[in-house]
């Protein structure tokens, strides 16, 4: 069929959304009308630094109604609001013991460029057009296998959910499935963007008691009390490790690192009491920090999270009942655009004026 979609030629250019054809659904895929995605970082990082091959259509947090099923799919069916997220290939050790983020295939899978029969269902003419974390969301239509489409409750606006697919279960997941805060604890977290943000909405819903939160804009900082940090610091005007010390009376129980800026990660460990424990989330150029005192004299821990130790078709559910709720209002970090405004919802994202762009397809 034809779609459109918003094509990626070579690094760093700008989108261009055309007319190209989509194959598919094969056996055990499903073709998804998209009704909104999200952008995120990765996305940027897609377009501008050759992670995965070109020319490519990006997008990764998708959300639709699915339209077709092919051969051999039971879970889903024509008509199902979905949510898509990261590909994983279901037989793996670690995908089989509930890791898929771990999936030993999960960099083949998500920037190789192709499906999991190593084929593209995107074209242009006889070029094939590369597919994205098994989904490729920016286009009207998707192709994805049944593993990574996540059926979603109908009682909520579909045109919000698609970030729950990748930055929002990052930062909650990071917080209720890695981290796992003993109520009462305390929690840093470094960077208010979405996963940041989203990391203090699940430390609410834990019942840490003290939830700092870290960024250099006064805005988003005000987001972060408004969504359930207790105490905010801009660390362009402060000593973030003098004063989370201070008020959590010798350093936090956990940390969250979202930033990927190398002082920053080093600020996480150092702001955390012995035995505290931070995840990074955040991705870093090249780093080199010194851990050896914290680790070895404080006993430490620090460990790498990917997509929150999230299974999707698990998580992204109690997320919506979470929202439903009222007790996880990530629509609050939310900004809509008209998909032909993508390069505009890139740049607010780039500068900060946007937390979570939405294109509305
Ligand atoms: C990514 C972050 C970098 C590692 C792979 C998963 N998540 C979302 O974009």
């Amino acid at each position: 069929m034809k779609i459109q979609a918003a094509v990626t030629r070579a690094q760093g250019e700008a989108f261009s959304i055309e007319e190209v054809t989509l194959s598919g659904p094969k056996a055990n895929e499903v073709l998804v009308k998209i009704v909104a995605t999200g952008v995120c970082h990765t996305d940027a990082v897609g377009r501008d630094l050759g992670v995965s091959p070109y020319p490519i259509v990006l997008g990764h947090e998708g959300a639709g109604v699915v339209e077709k099923v092919g051969e051999n799919v039971t879970s889903l069916q024509p008509g199902d609001h979905v949510v898509m997220s990261f590909a994983h290939c279901g037989q793996c050790e670690n995908c089989l013991t509930g890791h898929p983020t771990v999936c030993s295939a999960f960099n083949e899978l998500n920037f190789g460029g192709r499906m999991d029969d190593h084929t593209c269902r995107l074209h242009q003419g006889d070029t094939d057009l590369h597919t994205f974390f098994g989904q490729s969301s920016f286009g009207t239509h998707i192709v994805a296998h049944e593993r990574n489409v996540v059926k979603v409750d109908k009682d909520v606006d579909l045109a919000l959910l698609g970030p729950l697919g990748c930055g929002i279960q990052t930062g909650a997941g990071t917080v209720l499935n890695s981290i796992r805060p003993a109520f009462g604890t305390s929690i840093a977290v470094y960077g208010c963007g979405a996963v940041g943000l989203s990391a203090i909405m699940a430390a609410k819903i834990a019942g840490c008691q003290q939830i700092f939160a870290v960024d250099v804009h006064d805005n988003r900082l005000e987001l972060a009390l408004e969504l359930g940090a207790t105490h905010a610091f801009n660390g362009k005007n402060v000593d973030v490790v003098k004063e989370i010390r201070e008020a959590s009376g010798g350093g936090t129980h956990y940390a969250v690192e979202s930033t990927g800026v190398p002082p920053v990660v080093r600020q996480s460990l150092h702001a955390l009491r012995p035995l505290g424990k931070v995840a990074i989330v955040g991705v870093t150029p090249e780093m080199n920090i010194d851990v050896h005192n914290d680790l070895m004299a404080e006993g430490k821990g620090m460990i790498g999270v990917i997509e929150g130790d999230s299974v999707p078709r698990v998580f992204i559910p109690k997320l919506v009942e979470f929202h439903k709720a009222g007790k996880f209002p990530f629509d609050r970090l939310v900004k809509f655009y008209d998909f032909e405004d993508i390069n505009q919802a890139f740049e607010d994202s780039a500068n900060g004026t946007t937390v979570k762009p939405i294109l509305r397809l």
